[in-house]
């Protein structure tokens, strides 16, 4: 190990020794978690328990989707509960990770305290008024922070924990392909040998149904190509992760450097974007897109926002996908142009 503990050893002792004894412990994930937020809830649960004793609830809120993410939180048994059957006045502690105070990707009231965040997305002001805060922007996973914690207080990795940590940051990272720095990949090598192969075959060979391939045929039959930009909307969805997995694949399309997907999940407007442009910051683009409408967030090559409520019209989701078209080309500093099916009609 040649990472610096340092750092991830202060912050733990601080915030081990500030939990004990106050009782029961909230870890808030963002919605619609994925793995890099469930294994993080998950580590920092199980820290706080070795070192405390005191147990954690893991709350999210909308839906685990993405079949993956079913199969992580099943295969490793990862209790996570809907934020709507907690009631939140019984937690004297409350934790967030992968996620910050009002970003709009969590479902904890804001006007709530909130006491631990731990994260990997650029820093947000409202943080300030929270007891313990640290932020890594610069790491690809916030898996990778609650990884340096487990080092720093030498806790024991078993298989479980190791599985789920791993998953989080492979599947972040796209195997240490996007956005990783030397400590993601340190825990990545550290964590592979320690993990169980046939659980994380099942975790990413998860069946699935047949709205799953009919996403795909939505999203390429709805894909719009703005010189190298594609822009594709999914309409109804009934699983929110669909935008962000869509937007990874079209992607690979030769000539496109940046992807904006869209999809109505209960009358809010999901969105993703993705880009392979390192001259771009998927996380202020999508800002800036959708400034006025809703609330965005993310790093420098992928991004998501929410637009809410947009009842389910069509016509009316086909209109937003041409604003937030127009606003994308806008932002960029490109010419408006005709765009092009990518399937001929
Ligand atoms: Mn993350």
């Amino acid at each position: 190990m040649t990472i610096d503990l340092q750092k991830a050893r202060e912050f733990s002792d601080k915030v081990i020794e500030w939990v004990r004894g106050k009782g029961r412990i909230l870890i808030v994930a963002h919605d619609n978690p994925d793995p890099d937020s469930l294994a993080s809830a998950f580590a920092l649960g199980h820290l706080l328990l070795l070192k405390t004793g005191q147990e954690s609830t893991i709350a999210f809120g909308g839906v685990i989707g993405r079949g993956e993410n079913r199969a992580l939180v099943s295969e490793l048994e990862i209790k996570a509960i809907p934020m709507e059957e907690l009631d939140l006045s019984l937690f004297p502690v409350v934790c967030m990770v992968d996620t910050q105070p009002g970003t709009g990707n969590n479902s904890y009231p804001v006007d709530r305290p909130v006491h631990v965040v731990i994260d990997h997305h650029p820093s947000r002001e409202i943080c300030d008024s929270c007891r313990w805060v640290d932020v890594r922007p610069e790491y690809g996973a916030c898996a990778t922070i609650l990884f340096e914690y487990l080092q720093a207080q030498e806790i024991y990795l078993g298989t479980k924990l190791a599985t789920m940590l791993y998953y989080a940051i492979k599947s972040e990272t796209q195997d240490l392909g996007r956005e990783w720095t030397r400590a993601d990949r340190e825990a990545y090598l550290h964590l592979f040998p320690l993990s169980n192969n046939r659980i994380l075959f099942n975790i990413t060979h998860p069946e699935s149904p047949r709205e799953y391939f009919l996403s795909f045929n939505q999203a390429l039959e709805s894909a719009r190509i703005y010189g190298d930009l594609l822009v594709f909307n999914l309409y109804a969805i009934d699983n929110p992760d669909m935008v962000a997995e869509m937007a990874d694949f079209l992607l690979r399309m030769e000539g496109v450097t940046l992807v904006l997907g869209m999809g109505n999940y209960q009358d809010k407007e999901i969105l993703s974007l993705r880009t392979t442009d390192l001259s771009v910051n998927a996380g202020e683009v999508i800002q800036a897109v959708v400034a006025g409408l809703g609330t965005a967030g993310g790093h420098g090559m992928t991004a998501g926002g929410q637009i809410h409520p947009l009842q389910g019209d069509r016509a009316l989701q086909k209109e937003l996908e041409n604003t937030l078209a127009r606003r994308l080309l806008e932002t960029l500093g490109k010419t408006p142009c005709r765009p092009k099916r990518l399937v001929p009609s």
